[in-house]
């Protein structure tokens, strides 16, 4: 059940926008973070994302993290969260890095998949820092169908709580909550870097797991790699959108299909990853139905269980967690009660920047899907 409240305000140009309301105000009296809370503009839409020249950060970086990791700040702390995937750091703000920093975070992305910050002030920042931060990664996505933040349809909203239980719902008649994906995989030049800020952290559960594509992909037996490497598969925007029509909520831009390399290679680190993921990836161009279906199957499969290249964040308060979309894919962790207020509420915010069109082994890249 989601309890969505459909009011008209004034937004700051003073144009009247019909917002809908997707919490209820009466619980939030105390929350420092009423100003996140997810609203739908029910009114803007967006042409499809045209094609933009790329630059990737991380390729002027220095490759020994020297500005970002230096070794003279004690309180500076970076591990390895898990040996393929995974780092996390203490002691440093994103808020205060300057462009080298950042240059090097975007690096460390392409090689660690996923980069924890804790201890973070950056969801006090406000809204314009935020975006201003993510922008220097890429352009910022704007989600088709998701919730945002009021005004800032950039940022994406990850609500769950006892007045919105929408995000539990959708996945209400399936064994598990969880469901693996990399970002929008259906863009024509889909995700890089995603940011998300959890602003409210139940006291347990609600973690957030990760798994390598990388390592998924240098797992599998050469035979299977030859023949992947060859390989597009379809990703859809098609069922999200159609998701979101059923549930009364509005496309904000059409939705479309792309076909990607399988086997993608990250113009960093020039490491092959798997770029499919259960979320977006829908066939495999070129096979059989059965076919496509077994080998999706078998490579899901694998991603999923994983366990031994994935890593499990425990959220904090002030965490932000980072990760690069090119060569992971993630799950949230829908596990706890949210009509329990012990466990409840959990909100964060995401900043999603576009990247390259993927490019494949031997020059394969990505190309426009059917209808
Ligand atoms: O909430 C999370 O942990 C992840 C959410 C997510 O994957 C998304 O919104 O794309
Ligand atoms: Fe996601």
């Amino acid at each position: 059940m989601s309890t969505t409240a459909t009011t008209t305000v004034t937004t700051e140009a003073a144009a009247p926008t019909k917002l809908a309301l997707a919490f209820n105000s009466e619980i939030h009296k105390e929350y420092k973070y009423t100003d996140y809370l997810p609203v739908y503009d029910n009114e803007t839409t967006f042409p499809p994302l045209q094609p933009f020249e790329f630059n990737d950060r991380a390729l002027v970086a220095d490759k020994k993290f020297r500005n970002l990791l230096s070794a003279d700040n004690a309180s500076r702390k970076a591990s390895k969260l898990t040996p393929s995937i995974g780092t996390e750091i203490r002691g440093l703000q994103l808020s205060s890095l300057d462009d080298r920093q950042k240059d090097e975070l975007a690096l460390l992305l392409a090689e660690r998949g996923v980069v924890v910050f804790r201890d973070q002030d950056f969801k006090d920042i406000g809204v314009q820092k935020q975006k201003d931060f993510a922008r220097y990664f890429g352009p910022l996505h704007i989600h088709p169908v998701g919730a945002h933040v009021k005004d800032a349809l950039e940022i994406h909203n990850i609500y769950l709580g006892p007045d919105n239980e929408y995000r539990a719902g959708r996945r209400s008649n399936r064994l598990t909550s969880t469901g693996y994906h990399s970002d929008v995989s259906y863009e024509r030049q889909p995700p890089g870097i995603t940011i998300l800020t959890l602003l409210s952290v139940p006291p347990t559960g609600g973690d957030t797991a990760w798994a390598s594509q990388t390592a998924a992909y240098s797992r599998l037996s050469q035979p299977i790699k030859t023949l992947l490497e060859g390989l597009r598969a379809e990703h859809s925007g098609f069922p999200q959108a159609e998701g979101a029509t059923r549930d009364g909520h509005f496309v904000r831009r059409q939705p479309i299909k792309t076909e990607h390399p399988i086997v993608r290679i990250h113009p960093a680190t020039g490491q092959k990853a798997l770029y499919i993921n259960p979320g977006f990836t829908k066939r495999i161009v070129g096979l059989k139905d059965e076919e496509s279906d077994a080998l999706l199957k078998l490579l899901f499969k694998h991603i999923i269980n994983g366990q031994d290249f994935q890593v499990r964040v425990r959220w904090e308060e002030g965490t932000v967690a980072l990760w690069d979309n090119r060569i992971t894919a993630h799950t949230a962790i829908n596990d706890y009660d949210v009509h329990n207020p012990q466990e409840g509420l959990r909100h964060g915010i995401r900043l999603t920047t576009l990247a390259d069109k993927p490019t494949g082994v031997n020059g394969l890249t990505s190309q426009a899907g059917g209808a």
